[in-house]
């Protein structure tokens, strides 16, 4: 089996686990939020930042990587590792979210999903077969299962229909993988809102026997509570030996209640994205930097961050550099975004490893301003 899971302890105050996925290359700590490096990179950050910053495993796209450079390419130079000369974990999503969320006129049929390149306009037509042969050729540790993300809110009759192609589509997927050995296939649980959809996904999927469970179909647009409901119901459904992972979600309050409610693994473009039209996540909350107020501020970003953005640079630096469009000042933000995630993370942790998330979560929503009305 190409990925493995080691439960090391659950917090006793929450109940969130404590672990580490084994993969080809290499292992990581869970919880663990990933950066998003759609295009074969997290925009704007090396590599080798990327290490220095902590980060252990990357999310990158099949969707986008299929459209350019193409996968034969990425197949040709060795795969996505050595493409982008990244040498820790990938995983890849399926390309059935992107679908979903970039291209119109799409048409949903058993066989597949038929749609329009969100670049060129072109007909394009994707499958379980044909997400599981180009993530082949990726060759991410992590692969992901072609799935249907309805929008929210979504009827419960309409939901009922999605889960069971879902789950039809999931056995396909198995059936398409041809490196089970080298790449781990994750399932995705659909079914929105829904405790008894959610119920019947979870247990179509884990009778397949995956080496890992996604939940997807959250973070479309659901109020924060209806989202933590969905989990509380949810996580009890998956096996204890095998990682769990939250699907698009990454704000800081939402990573704490994930792992809380026993998530192992969290992607989203947020951090690197907000970073891009300056706004930045610190301890006390958003700090948009752009913000006249900045202008002759020359403390760092987070008083409280030893980054290497605040160890060496100002608000006002880097507002300025933000304003010009200088590329330097989005490399500042997006180091320190996700550096301060991967560190929120590693804090989880240890807070689990001493059986004290609960204090850990009041005290981080009380500075983050999350309590306040
Ligand atoms: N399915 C897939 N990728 C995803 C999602 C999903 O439901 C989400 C939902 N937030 C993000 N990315 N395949
Ligand atoms: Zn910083």
């Amino acid at each position: 089996m190409a990925i493995t899971y080691e439960l090391i302890k659950t917090c006793k105050q929450t109940g969130a686990r404590l672990g580490k996925v084994h993969t080809p290359h290499g292992s990581f700590e869970t919880p663990m939020f990933m950066p998003v490096g759609t295009l074969a990179t997290v925009k704007t950050m090396s590599p080798e930042e990327l290490e220095r910053m902590g980060a252990q495993i990357i999310l990158s796209n099949t969707y986008h990587l299929w459209l350019r450079p193409g996968e034969d390419i990425v197949e040709e130079a060795g795969g996505l590792h050595k493409f982008m000369n990244w040498d820790g974990s990938i995983l890849t999503d399926s390309g059935g979210f992107q679908v979903f969320s970039l291209s119109d006129l799409r048409q949903i049929e058993e066989e597949g999903v038929h749609f329009r390149n969100h670049i060129s306009g072109e007909k394009l037509f994707l499958s379980p077969e044909k997400a599981m042969h180009i993530q082949n050729s990726l060759g991410a540790d992590i692969m992901m299962a072609f799935d249907e993300c309805p929008p929210y809110p979504a009827e419960h009759h309409y939901m009922k229909k999605s889960v069971e192609r879902t789950s039809r589509w999931a056995e396909r997927c198995l059936e398409g993988h041809k490196k089970p050995d080298q790449q781990g296939l994750f399932g995705i649980i659909q079914g929105g809102e829904y405790e008894d959809l959610r119920r019947q996904s979870a247990q179509d999927l884990t009778s397949l026997d995956f080496p890992g469970y996604a939940i997807g179909g959250l973070s479309v647009g659901e109020p924060k509570d209806v989202m933590n409901r969905v989990l509380d119901f949810t996580t009890p459904l998956l096996p204890d030996g095998k990682p769990r992972y939250l699907m698009g979600v990454g704000s800081p309050d939402s990573l704490i209640d994930g792992s809380i409610r026993g998530i192992d693994m969290f992607d989203c473009v947020l951090p690197t994205r907000i970073a891009r039209n300056g706004t930045c996540m610190t301890s006390q909350g958003r700090l948009v930097v752009r913000n006249a107020k900045f202008a002759r501020d020359f403390r760092p970003i987070d008083e409280e961050c030893d980054c290497y953005t605040c160890r060496n640079y100002s608000r006002a630096y880097i507002r300025h550099l933000v304003k010009s469009s200088e590329t330097f000042g989005f490399r500042l933000t997006t180091y320190h975004n996700l550096y301060f995630l991967l560190k929120l993370m590693s804090q989880v942790r240890e807070a689990i490893r001493e059986d004290r998330l609960g204090d850990f979560r009041e005290e981080f929503f009380e500075q983050y301003g999350f309590n306040k009305p």
